[in-house]
C-alpha cells in the first residue's frame, strides 16, 4: 500500500514570524546577507559565497547576459539557462565575465586617417564616446592617439577633417604599462584627471583600457560579486543529457558555479552527472543539484559526495502546472522544512554543511523572508526577475501598461525537454508542464532588490539576527489561520495610496 505522509503540503503564505529580542545597536543596514553556495567541510570556509541570498532561475525568459551583469552587481548570481546550444550559452557566460574586468578590451577603435563623419557614425553605433586610435584600427594595434567626443564640435568642425587633426597624439596620452595593477591605474586616472587610461605593452600596442566610470560604478556597488580577477560572477545551468560537452564549454567561458536544471533531480542520471564532473574537474568546481522535495532526495544527492548545494521545489513555480498535469510535487514550505531538517541533522552527524536553495513559488517579499527564516541559504526566482528591465525579453504595452513575456521551461515554446524528460530519452515534449504568460514590468533589478532586501534586513532585526545563519537559528514561526490572514491586511479603511498598487502589480495574482 502507498505511504501516506502525516500532515498536509504547506505553502509559505501559511506562516508568520514571531519577533524576538532586538538589541539597541542593531540596524538593518548592518545586517550581513552573505551566504554560502558551496558545501562547507568541517573546520573550513565556504569555497564560494554570494553577497545577496538571491539567484535567478535558469530560464530563457529570465537569465541572459544583461540580467547576469545586473544581478552580480547587486551581489547575487544568475544561472544562465541551458535550454540553448552549448556555444550560445557559453557566449552569454563570456559576456558577463567580460563585462567589467577593470581592464577592458577595446571594441571601438579608429585609424588616424578616418574622417570625423565616420568617427561620429562609429561612436553612435557603439555608444562609446572615447575611442583609441591605432595604426591598424584594431583593439590590439599600436596606439597613435585617443579621441573623445570633447575633441570636436559636430556642428562647427568640418566633418571631412581627419581624426589625426582632432585626436590627442600618443606623446600626450597619459597611459599605463602592461602589468600595472588596477589600483595603480585608478590612481593615474585620479592624478591626471582623466576618464580613460589606455594600457600599452612594451611595443606600444594597446592591450586594454581602464575607465574612471568603472571605478565609480564599483564604489557605488559595494556588494558586487567578483571573482579573483575582479570579473563579475555568473552561474551556468547544465542538464543530465549533454553535460560532457556543456560543462567544459561553460567552465572554459568562466562560469563560477554549475547547477543541474531538472524538475526532478532524485535520479540516477543526476548522480552519474555529479560524479562525472567531480571526477573530471576536481574538488573546486561548484556543483548544485536538484530539484528534490524530500529528505530522501537530499540524502541521495549528498551520498554522491560531490554536490555543493541542493535546490528544493517541484510544482510551485508561478508558471508551473506540473502538479496539475502529473500529480507530483509538494507544497514549497513543507518540502523546504523537511529538507532543511535533514540537512541540519546531516551537519550534526558529519560536520559538513550543505547550503539549500528554495526554488520557485515565491509570491512576494514576505515569502522570500519566510523561506530564508525556514532555513534556505538562498532563493531562486524566475518571475521576480522576468519583471525587470534587464530580463532578456522585449517590453510590450497592453492597455497602456508595460508587460514582459514570461514562459516556463516546460512549455512548447522553451522546448526544454531535457529538464522534464527521464534524463535519457531524446523524445520531445508530449505535454506541457508550464504556461506562457505576461508579467508587469516593474523596474530595474537594482530598484526591485533594494526594497526586497531592505524588508529582509528589517525583519532580521525584528528577530534579533545579524546574519542569515542567526536568522535561521533564531526564527520562530507560527502557522496562520485564514482569519488571521484577513487580519494581517487592513480592515474597514479606505486606502488611496499608489505604493500598494505598485506592490500588487509587482507580485500579481498567483498564491
Ligand atoms: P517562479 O519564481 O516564477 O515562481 O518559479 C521559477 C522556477 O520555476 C524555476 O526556477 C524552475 O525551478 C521552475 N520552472 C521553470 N519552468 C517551469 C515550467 O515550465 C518551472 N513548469 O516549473
Amino acid at each position: 500500500m502507498a505511504t501516506i505522509l502525516d500532515g498536509v503540503s504547506r505553502t509559505f503564505g501559511e506562516f508568520l514570524l514571531i519577533p524576538r529580542l532586538t538589541r539597541k545597536e542593531q540596524r538593518p543596514d548592518q545586517v550581513d546577507l552573505s551566504t554560502p553556495l558551496s558545501a562547507i567541510e568541517p573546520n573550513q570556509l565556504a569555497r564560494f559565497k554570494i553577497n545577496t541570498p538571491v539567484v535567478s532561475a535558469a530560464m530563457q525568459s529570465v537569465s541572459g547576459s544583461r540580467l547576469g551583469i545586473s544581478l552580480a552587481r547587486q551581489g547575487g548570481l544568475a544561472f544562465i539557462f541551458c535550454s540553448q546550444d552549448v556555444a550560445s550559452q557559453a557566449e552569454i557566460v563570456r559576456q558577463v565575465k567580460m563585462h567589467k574586468a577593470g581592464f577592458v578590451s577595446s571594441d571601438t577603435n579608429a585609424t588616424a586617417d578616418m574622417s570625423l563623419r565616420e568617427m561620429i557614425e562609429l561612436m553612435e553605433k557603439t555608444g562609446h564616446s572615447t575611442v583609441p586610435v591605432t595604426e591598424d584600427g584594431s583593439g590590439r594595434g599600436r596606439l597613435v592617439g585617443l579621441i573623445t567626443d570633447q575633441d570636436f564640435w559636430e556642428f562647427e568642425d568640418d566633418l571631412e577633417n581627419k581624426v589625426a587633426q582632432h585626436m590627442t597624439p600618443i606623446e600626450e596620452v597619459i597611459h599605463g604599462h602592461e602589468g600595472i595593477t588596477l589600483r595603480e591605474a585608478n590612481q593615474l586616472l585620479h592624478r591626471h584627471k582623466k576618464n580613460c587610461l589606455p594600457i600599452l605593452d612594451e611595443k606600444g600596442n594597446l592591450t586594454s583600457l581602464v575607465f574612471k566610470k568603472d571605478y565609480e560604478d564599483h564604489m557605488r556597488h559595494p556588494n558586487e560579486l567578483l571573482d579573483e580577477s575582479k570579473r563579475l560572477c555568473v552561474g551556468a545551468a547544465i542538464n543530465t543529457h549533454d553535460y560532457r560537452e556543456r560543462v567544459p564549454a561553460v567552465l572554459e567561458a568562466g562560469a563560477d558555479a554549475l547547477c543541474f536544471d531538472s524538475s526532478d533531480g532524485f535520479t540516477e542520471f543526476q548522480k552519474e552527472g555529479i560524479e562525472w564532473i567531480r571526477a573530471d574537474y576536481g574538488p573546486d568546481v561548484v556543483i548544485g543539484g536538484g530539484n528534490v522535495v524530500s529528505a530522501e532526495g537530499f540524502d541521495y544527492l549528498v551520498e554522491t559526495g560531490g554536490v555543493d548545494f541542493i535546490k528544493v521545489g517541484m510544482g510551485g513555480g508561478s508558471i508551473c502546472i506540473t502538479r496539475e498535469q502529473k500529480g507530483v510535487g509538494r507544497g514549497q514550505a513543507s518540502a523546504l522544512l523537511e529538507v532543511v531538517e535533514r540537512r541540519d541533522a546531516y551537519y550534526q552527524e558529519t560536520g559538513r554543511y550543505i547550503p539549500i536553495c528554495s526554488d520557485g513559488g515565491l509570491a512576494n517579499d514576505t515569502q522570500i523572508v519566510i523561506a530564508l527564516a525556514m532555513g534556505a541559504d538562498f532563493v531562486m526566482m524566475g518571475r521576480y526577475f522576468a519583471m525587470t528591465e534587464e530580463s532578456p525579453t522585449p517590453k510590450t504595452s497592453i492597455n497602456g501598461q508595460m508587460y514582459k513575456p514570461y514562459w516556463g521551461e516546460g512549455t512548447r515554446r522553451a522546448q526544454n525537454w531535457q529538464r522534464y524528460g527521464d534524463g535519457k530519452s531524446t523524445r520531445e515534449m508530449v505535454f506541457e508542464e508550464g504556461v506562457d504568460a505576461y508579467v508587469p514590468l516593474v523596474g530595474s533589478v537594482a530598484e526591485c532588490l533594494e526594497t526586497t532586501l531592505y524588508k529582509l534586513r528589517s525583519t532580521m532585526v525584528n528577530v534579533g539576527a545579524d546574519s542569515l545563519a542567526e536568522f535561521r537559528d533564531q526564527a520562530m514561526l507560527t502557522m496562520v489561520s485564514e482569519q488571521s490572514v484577513v487580519e494581517a491586511g487592513t480592515s474597514t479603511v479606505f486606502q488611496f495610496t499608489a505604493s500598494r498598487d505598485v506592490e500588487e502589480s509587482r507580485w500579481g495574482e498567483k498564491n
